[in-house]
């Protein structure tokens, strides 16, 4: 049974016990409906205990339920019940009381709150808003402004704010249950948020700004209407208008790609190593205190490792060293990292050097070194005789052939690729690169290490750019193609914006600096099948000495407050397009992110075929969080099962009468359309 029910004392412990996270299904609302109906027919009891057993208070109501007819008692009705009780209710909360959860607290009398606890109404991160009471009784109990907050943003607050903004009224130190006990014992009166007032305030500014940061998805704009037009409403029908908006969400596309999105996300832990036994890393070493090795130093910092980096003197390592410090003193300023942490971490966690052979030690090393075939190789031998025999060594390469770096090493088993993406304390995304011959302890490691910096770990097979930069190489060209048919940059970057990418793929490559894009163009160039358009348009802005952001100008120009399209960048595009004999024609934005999406696509299934990826949805991953590829979209193959394959292949065939080898469809996608098939089975 999911819920139980004790009695001791004149207290009722009513306990949920439905593991992995104690989602509210429908077992659930029926054993609380059943305990609630119980307590109330009981009148020995004084009080009563809402708690869950495992690592977590309820995480919210059960999302596989969702794309499902609803079945009876509503979670709505159970919370109604239990607070309609006479004698004081009090939640327990541990781990995480989320969206469903947090309801449920919310409708008990009061709430006591493990330190380490957290509460949140994430609904909108799925497409939703807060369907059992969480825009109406949060604003009666906290005020407007800060559940606009909350509700909007579906952020988590820990125990301590909880106690400030007043949802916790007690913050238990060790002993939860002990605590929820005491705090009966106090004999405070029923108090029902539904009883309550709520008034409008905090609305100002609110629409325009959570627009901005919303960039296309509804839900946030949905739950912000919500709360203005209930504000100061009678309880009853807010809740009505609240059931109203949650119906008419529920079943809509951008909530459905959020929900895939989110079951993708845990999918991905799903790998063949997943049995195998990571080697446990205390101290990872990194070689290189550039941008990605100052980055994945501050990351490992951040997570509570402690680091030694190596540079090659020693005023590069002190120059790293500063770096590092950096972005842990900037981490300090936005509340991510305690100022006694960093003191710590200043006098000892972190360790910079110029001798390689302090790397002894490590049980796992990085390298972030120049993104070249040679210097890693040259690097990986010296290593290889430094450090421990059983060290994993590790590459943060993003392109190149890390099978090719395992071979130099005389322990090819525990060799892995690392692909980190900047700022590397921030990205979320890393693809762990599983060269052919890595052992599974090594691949299981490359996880471990993952989960331990808060970082979502793909796994990936060997090829140029992996999953991700294979995919963005892909639609890269053809935005150059668009750009000297007759697109200019601007256009395309915002037909992206447009589509709800934060920002165009040229202002990122300006951003990223277009040299990175030239070293790997003129690396690529040997391999290039003569067959392939190539436009020329980056590397002629790049022999002028422009580089994008970095040196004032590259597809935009950069000289005044805002970036403007570059002049002499127009001229090149002119001229080329005069050069090969092409008259510039007109996309729209639909037109351009249409070419841009079946690019992803077709890549995609390529990396699908070839075994690259091990499932759709972790393209998909990679895509949403390496890429900014629009969460509530799902993700590039999430988008052709919804579009159909048949028809996707036909959009393709029809582009392919223009440019043949661009177009060629991949092998899958064939396979698929004849079968009537879906990426996703
Ligand atoms: C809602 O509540 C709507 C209401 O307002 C209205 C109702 C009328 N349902 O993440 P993990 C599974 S909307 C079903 O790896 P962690 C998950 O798929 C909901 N399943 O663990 C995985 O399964 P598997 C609002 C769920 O410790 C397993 O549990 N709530 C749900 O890293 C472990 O998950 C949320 O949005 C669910 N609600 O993190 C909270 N949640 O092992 C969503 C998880 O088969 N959940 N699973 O792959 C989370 O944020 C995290 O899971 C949590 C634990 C922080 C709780």
């Amino acid at each position: 049974m999911p819920v139980s029910l004790t009695r001791d004392d004149g207290i009722a412990v009513i306990t949920i016990d439905n593991p992995p996270v104690n989602a509210a299904s429908h077992a659930v609302r029926q054993g609380l409906a059943d305990a609630i109906a119980a307590i109330a027919e009981d009148k020995t009891l004084r009080g009563v205990i809402l708690a869950c057993a495992g690592k977590t208070f309820v995480a919210g109501a059960d999302i596989r339920e969702f794309g499902k007819p609803p079945v009876p008692p509503s979670l709505r009705d159970v919370i109604a019940a239990l607070e309609a009780l006479t004698i004081p209710v009090v939640a327990a909360i541990h781990g995480t009381a989320l969206g469903g959860g947090f309801e449920l607290a919310l409708g008990c009398h009061y709430r006591v709150m493990d330190r380490n606890a957290f509460v949140g109404l994430p609904e909108v991160t799925l497409g939703i808003i807060p369907g059992a009471g969480g825009t109406q009784r949060l604003p009666r109990l906290i005020g407007m402004a800060p559940s606009i907050d909350m509700i909007t943003s579906g952020r988590r607050v820990p125990a301590k704010e909880a106690l400030e903004l007043g949802i916790a009224d007690n913050v238990a130190e060790h002993d939860l249950l002990a605590e929820a006990r005491a705090f009966i014992a106090t004999k405070p009166a029923v108090r029902r948020l539904c009883d309550l007032l709520s008034i409008a305030a905090g609305f100002t500014d609110a629409h325009k700004q959570i627009s901005q940061k919303a960039r296309g998805q509804a839900s946030p704009l949905r739950a912000l209407d919500v709360l203005e037009e209930t504000a100061g409403m009678d309880f009853a029908q807010g809740m009505a208008r609240e059931a109203e908006v949650f119906a008419e969400l529920r079943n809509s596309d951008q909530a459905r790609a959020l929900r895939y999105i989110f079951f993708a996300e845990r999918e991905i832990a799903k790998i063949p190593e997943a049995e195998a036994r990571p080697v446990p890393v205390a101290q990872p070493g990194i070689i290189g205190g550039g941008l990605m090795g100052t980055g994945i130093a501050a990351a490992a910092l951040l997570a509570g490792l402690s680091v030694i980096l190596v540079e090659r003197d020693r005023p590069s390592a002190d120059l790293a060293r500063d770096r590092v410090l950096g972005l842990l003193r900037a981490s300090v300023e936005r509340g991510k990292l305690a100022q006694s942490d960093f003191d710590r971490i200043a006098a000892g966690g972190l360790r910079t050097t110029a001798a390689m052979a302090d790397l002894s030690t490590a049980d796992l090393v990085i390298e972030a070194a120049f993104e070249d075939l040679g210097v890693k190789q040259a690097i990986f031998r010296d290593l290889d005789s430094i450090a421990k025999p059983e060290a994993i060594l590790a590459t943060n390469t993003s392109y190149l052939d890390v099978g090719a770096i395992a071979d130099v090493t005389s322990r090819p088993k525990q060799v892995i690729g690392l692909h980190f993406f900047s700022p590397a304390h921030i990205m979320k995304l890393l693809e762990v690169v599983v060269p052919p011959n890595a052992a599974p302890e090594t691949v299981a490691t490359g996880f471990a290490l993952a989960r331990k910096l808060g970082k979502i770990a793909v796994r990936a097979g060997v090829c140029d750019g992996f999953i991700g930069n294979r995919i963005l190489s892909a639609y890269r060209k053809q935005a150059e193609y668009l750009m000297e048919d007759g697109a200019a940059p601007a256009e395309i970057d915002a037909a992206f914006r447009g589509f709800g990418l934060p920002m165009g793929v040229f202002e990122m490559q300006d951003m990223a600096g277009l040299d990175i894009v030239w070293a790997n163009r003129k690396a690529l160039s040997p391999r290039r099948d003569p067959r392939e358009r190539y436009v020329r348009i980056v590397d002629l802005i790049c022999e002028r000495g422009r580089f994008g952001r970095k040196t004032g100008s590259g597809y935009y120009n950069y000289a005044g407050k805002s970036p403007v399209p570059d002049e002499e960048t127009l001229a090149i595009i002119a001229e080329e397009r005069r050069r090969n004999g092409v008259t510039a024609r007109g996309f729209t934005s639909d037109e351009i992110m249409d070419r841009i999406l079946l690019a992803m696509i077709n890549e995609g299934a390529r990396i699908l075929d070839e075994g690259i990826a091990l499932r759709p949805g972790d393209i998909d991953v990679v895509m949403v969080n390496g890429y900014g590829f629009p969460r509530w979209r799902g993700g590039p193959m999430f988008i052709a099962d919804e579009i159909g394959v048949k028809e996707i292949l036909r959009r393709i065939e029809i582009l392919a009468r223009e440019d043949a080898w661009f177009w060629r469809p991949s092998a899958l996608l064939i396979r698929l359309a004849e079968a009537g098939g879906k990426f996703a089975k």
